[in-house]
């Protein structure tokens, strides 16, 4: 049994059938992005695979990897309750799956907000969960058509909307957010 067909047995039980679709369709995306763009097929599909992993525990089994793992939240962490599986799934991924690669845990870990100074692979796995197929909200296929033309500014474009939805919902916003905002309008074409 591959590592892909183990993790994707896992989720069929971890998530709704709604939500494991979008996980399939990340992992397409992230394939499709990573030819694109020069990056490791195999590392895409298993931080793509994991990105989500925590997104649908009880608040229970959130308790429980928290105490068990020694997570630690920051402040905004602690509020914005959709921040935290992101990083809970980097721990899945290190202690219940062995992956050792840093990039990948980082991948998963900052797939929500981004960062300043992301990699590659953090790139692409955050912009691959904006564009899956499943994905309908408004302004989705701008979005699906700059990822074509430049990895940066697609992401950028993707982020600067989430932080203006943010603001219009007087929603915190994340300091890693606008951190990997300004990264991307710096780098984009
Ligand atoms: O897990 P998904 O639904 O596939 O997507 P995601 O991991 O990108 O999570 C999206 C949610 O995270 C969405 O409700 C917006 C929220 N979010 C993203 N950046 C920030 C944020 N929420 C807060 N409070 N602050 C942020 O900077
Ligand atoms: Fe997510
Ligand atoms: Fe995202
Ligand atoms: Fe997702």
């Amino acid at each position: 049994e591959s590592i892909f067909d183990r993790i994707k047995k896992d989720l069929k039980h971890l998530l709704s059938e709604k939500r494991y679709q979008h996980t399939l369709g990340v992992e397409k995306s992230a394939i499709m992005l990573s030819e694109k763009y020069g990056e490791n097929i195999n590392k895409a599909r298993i931080s793509a695979l994991l990105h989500d992993i925590a997104k649908q525990l009880s608040d229970d089994e959130i308790k429980e990897k928290i105490k068990k793992y020694n997570i630690v939240f920051d402040e905004i962490e602690q509020v914005s309750h959709q921040l935290l599986h992101a990083k809970i799934g980097r721990y899945i991924a290190q202690y219940e799956y062995n992956i050792e690669d840093e990039d990948i845990l980082n991948a998963i870990s900052y797939h929500t907000t981004g960062r300043a100074d992301m990699s590659k692979l953090e790139m692409i796995i955050c912009l691959a969960d904006y564009i899956e197929e499943n994905r309908k909200f408004e302004g989705v296929e701008k979005i699906r058509q700059l990822s074509y033309i430049d990895l940066y500014y697609a992401l950028y474009y993707a982020l600067n909307n989430t932080m203006i939805h943010l603001a219009s919902e007087n929603d915190l916003i994340h300091q890693d957010t606008l951190n990997a905002r300004n990264f991307l309008l710096k780098n984009c074409k």
